[in-house]
């Protein structure tokens, strides 16, 4: 059953990088595990101050309202910078915050994209185990980890504020193939004429797209997230998503190749921590690197020395 601060702690687990930590996050992961898996994981994107937190702080709220349990984590690997937004999130955030069915966990501080991401991916699981149907990840839109939220969840929803012609012509593409669902927030007040003008804009755009799934055509759709208007329509846009893709067997299939690109990820990182705390490695590196700076030796033959000076994990020659 939920229990907040056994949830919490098994999060910080999964957060820590001591390796006894990681031991034990590895047994409330396999204990979690089976009872993951029912719920819808959404990744909410948008850049900085386009309304992520307030559309949450109104979706969930709504989401709360009609029954759901809902988990609200945030991935931002530049939050080394200001240390974390802890008190950011959970003061835009206000009444999710206080709500007794819902959870916040801020940013993880500090890490790579990779470690972040692989955090984010085990505390999804973890708040899944303690009951949340309804798992939210919020992401800044800008580098790639809207990439990765992307590829973490089940459906991605990108947050835009209403723009002139010009700024709609510097959204990457990339991102717009990445979204499901996009939604143009701010359509409220004086804003409300320059939101529908974006919204259709983006929605023709949008056509020149590949749709992610050839059971989706991405939707899009106005909100305001002060005056929360258009957040019921958000949802059942989401649950048109999922019955759709549940019905093809993609949602099933997606998780699968998810469990398999994470399993990807994890023996990458392992072997690049194995060789980076490699003696040998160690004692080369820097005699090479002196070479390359120099001049004598290219890089790429360097790479190639440098490997095989490694024996491989446990002393097996494996390069
Ligand atoms: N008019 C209007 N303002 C909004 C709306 N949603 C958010 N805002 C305002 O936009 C500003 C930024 O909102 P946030 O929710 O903090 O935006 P964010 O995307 O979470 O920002 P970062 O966390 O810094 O990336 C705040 O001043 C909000 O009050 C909306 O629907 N309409
Ligand atoms: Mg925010």
């Amino acid at each position: 059953m939920f229990d907040r601060r056994a949830l919490a702690k098994a999060i910080t687990m999964v957060e820590s990088t001591r390796p006894d930590h990681r031991l034990e996050a590895q047994r409330l992961i396999s204990e979690a595990l089976p009872h993951t898996g029912n719920s819808i994981r959404v990744g909410i994107s948008g850049t900085p101050g386009v309304g992520k937190s307030t559309f949450i702080e109104a979706f969930g709220l709504f989401l709360c309202a009609a029954g759901h349990r809902v988990a609200v984590l945030a991935v931002d690997p530049s939050s080394t910078r200001h240390g974390g937004s802890i008190l950011g999130d959970k003061t835009r955030m206000p009444g999710l915050a206080v709500h007794e069915a819902a959870f916040i966990r801020p940013s993880p501080s500090g890490g790579t994209l990779g470690g972040v991401a692989r955090r984010t991916r085990e505390s999804m699981l973890l708040c899944e185990a303690a009951g949340f149907d309804v798992i939210l990840v919020e992401t800044v839109g800008v580098g790639q980890s809207e990439t990765a939220v992307a590829q973490m969840t089940d459906a991605f929803v990108l947050l835009m504020a209403p723009a002139g012609g010009d700024e709609l012509q510097g959204v990457k593409r990339g991102i717009m193939e990445l979204a499901d669902l996009l939604v143009v927030n701010k359509a409220d007040g004086s804003l409300l004429p320059i939101a529908t003008a974006t919204l259709a804009d983006y929605a023709s755009a949008m056509r020149l797209v590949r749709p992610r799934s050839p059971q989706w055509t991405p939707r899009a759709m106005l909100v305001s997230a002060l005056t929360r208007t258009g957040i019921d329509a958000v949802w059942s846009a989401l649950e048109d998503y999922r019955t759709a893709l549940s019905d093809s067997g993609e949602w099933s299939a997606r998780r699968a190749s998810q469990q398999v690109s994470w399993f990807e990820d994890e023996v990458t990182e392992r072997v690049l921590e194995v060789f980076h705390h490699d003696a040998t490695i160690a004692a080369l590196r820097n005699g090479i690197a002196e070479q390359v700076a120099a001049g004598s030796m290219n890089p790429s033959r360097a790479a190639d020395e440098l490997l095989r000076g490694w024996n491989g994990p446990g002393g097996a020659r494996s390069v």
